[in-house]
């Protein structure tokens, strides 16, 4: 079969250990597992309608090598990812990773994760599926745990004002980028909670750059072909 070209680049960036790598498996295997090699593949292809959207993880090298200036190279979305039980993980978005994000388009979307909230929040631990359910042995209708595991560092409106930090920090306008309501999110790639609205909104915001570039390459290809008519005609006339 023939490698698909991606039309859009996106970018999940954020600490070691935040579950960027469990996010994206959940979104595209519909699995989580407890370990999974962080050392994978450089990116997933996601067929988004008419489009292909490349959506590029890591590999792990935010914890050996560092990130170069490619890894954002050219992005129209950058998911920062934090981890809602750590509250340094937050911090390590605005004072390492931003500034990575210098190579990505000038017009590229951000969104905020807060990912394990199945960890603090009930509702995101019940988001379970059924079927998950059965294959950790539990009854359906069992009981969930009566208060979250852990204790919540961010809240959602750190998030949102990170948000508008970064929107000042680009040189972005408030009024011609989405609303920060709704890109914070909350997520668990365990349970699944919120892990489809995430990439499926972060999706829809990207198709508008694609078929921008698309008519801009069309309207390029007619003024080529313009240009050798012109020149047709004024062989013709020499001739
Ligand atoms: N409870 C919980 N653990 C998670 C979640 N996502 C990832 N983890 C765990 O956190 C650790 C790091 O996950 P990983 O996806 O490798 O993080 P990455 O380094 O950001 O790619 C692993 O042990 C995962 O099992 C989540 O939503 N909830
Ligand atoms: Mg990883």
């Amino acid at each position: 079969a023939k490698m698909k070209k991606p039309d859009v680049k996106l970018v999940i960036l954020g600490d070691m250990n935040v579950g960027k790598t469990s996010l994206l498996h959940r979104y595209i295997e519909r699995k989580f597992k407890d370990t999974i090699s962080t050392v994978g593949g450089a990116f997933f292809l996601k067929q988004w309608g008419p489009y292909n959207i490349s959506i590029w993880d890591t590999a792990g090298r935010e914890q050996f090598h560092g990130l170069g200036s490619m890894y954002c190279r050219g992005a129209a979305a950058v998911i920062l990812t934090y981890d809602v039980t750590n509250w340094q993980s937050l911090v390590e978005l605005e004072q390492r990773f931003l500034s990575l994000t210098d190579t990505a388009n000038s017009d590229c979307i951000f969104a905020i994760v807060g990912n394990k909230a199945d960890l603090t929040n009930l509702k995101a631990a019940a988001a379970e599926t059924g079927e998950e359910r059965e294959s950790n042995g539990n009854l359906a209708g069992a009981q969930f745990p009566a208060s979250p595991k852990m204790h919540k560092q961010v809240q959602p409106e750190d998030a949102v004002a990170l948000y508008h930090r970064i929107l000042r920090y680009k040189m972005l306008e408030e009024k011609c980028s989405p609303p920060a309501e709704a890109m914070c999110f909350e997520t668990s790639a365990k349970t699944g909670y919120n892990v489809d609205l995430l990439f499926e909104r972060v999706f829809d915001m990207v198709v508008p750059g694609i078929l921008k570039k698309k008519t801009e390459a069309m309207s390029n290809t007619v003024d080529l072909e313009d240009c050798s008519d012109m020149q047709r005609t004024k062989l013709g006339c020499c001739g």
